[in-house]
Parts: structure tokens; sequence; C-alpha cells
């Protein structure tokens, strides 16, 4: 098993839409194991590290308005393959190339309001992790039913 943790977040659309708890119950119906969350509005400075590697693309004030112009709910969940998994859970970044069933796939209709926000690889996760969360609010626990998710 490669056990990883992933960067998501409902975007200040899925907020406002009563998105948060259909959301995250898809994650957790999964198998996916919630190990924080914090809902919680962003500066502008944190946006603007946490999607650094847009600066200068021409979505990039729009996109740094969209993310501070109401709260966000971040987490942080973990499982076998955690960062792919949940890719594949929200869907491709343009809703309407979503595949139904996916997050953006059933509530999105444009690219900029895509309702929530997924690590793309282990280390854009390990980067994104820290700058949302301090490691003790990352809660280490068991959980029984992980003998009934894993083989
Ligand atoms: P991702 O969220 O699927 O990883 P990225 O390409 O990393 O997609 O883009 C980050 C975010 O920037 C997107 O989720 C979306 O909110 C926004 N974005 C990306 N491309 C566009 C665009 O062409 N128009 C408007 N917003 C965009
Ligand atoms: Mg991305």
């Amino acid at each position: 098993m490669a056990v990883e943790r992933t960067y998501l977040m409902v975007k200040p659309d899925g907020v406002q839409r009563g998105l948060c708890g259909e959301i995250v119950s898809r994650f957790e119906k999964k198998g996916l194991k919630l190990v924080a969350a914090k809902f919680t509005a962003i500066s502008k400075a944190t946006a603007e590290s946490h999607y650094g590697e847009h600066k200068g693309k021409k979505f990039y004030d729009s996109l740094i308005s969209y993310m501070t112009s109401g709260p966000v709910l971040a987490m942080v969940w973990e499982g076998d393959g955690a960062v792919a998994v949940c890719r594949g859970i929200m869907g491709k970044t343009n809703p309407q190339e979503s595949a139904p069933g996916t997050i953006r796939g059933d509530f999105g209709m444009v690219t900029g309001m895509n309702l929530i926000h997924g690590s793309d690889s282990p280390e854009s996760a390990a980067r994104e992790i820290s700058l949302f969360f301090r490691p003790e609010e990352l809660m280490a626990y068991g959980r029984s039913a992980d003998a009934w998710i894993y083989e």
C-alpha cells in the first residue's frame, strides 16, 4: 500500500451553494480517512502562494479573487493512492469535460467555478498541507473500518 495524504478544499462556490456535506460525504464513503479540517477564509497572500504555479496566466487575477471571495473548507485526507483517487472523485478541471459521477461533473458548469481543489501530486500535497495546517492539527488515529476497506 502507498498511503498518501492529499490537500482538498471546498472552494467558495461550493460553500455558498451548500455543497460541503455532499462533497465531504463522497470522500468519506469512498473509504478515505479525514485527517484535518478547517473552515476558514484565505488571505490574498495565502491564495497567491497556493496558486503560485499559475502566476502570469490570464485567469490568475480572477482565480485569486474567486478564492478569497468567501470561506473555504480546507481538509487533509489520507488513503492508499489518495492523491490520484481524490483527483478522480473531483473530475477534470473543466466541469463540462468532467464525467457525470464526479464532483465537478455533477455540480459545475465552468472552469472558473469548479467547486473543489485537490493536490496533483504527493509533492504538491506536502507543500499545500503545510501552507494551510500546522503539524499538530493533523490527527493520528486508528479507524476500525479500515479492516473492511483494505484487504
Ligand atoms: P486543477 O484545479 O484541476 O488542478 P489547475 O490547472 O491547477 O486545475 O488550475 C487551478 C484552478 O485555476 C482551477 O481549478 C480553476 O479554478 C482555475 N482555472 C484554471 N484554468 C482556468 C481557466 O481557463 N479559466 C478560469 N479559471 C481557470
Ligand atoms: Mg492544480
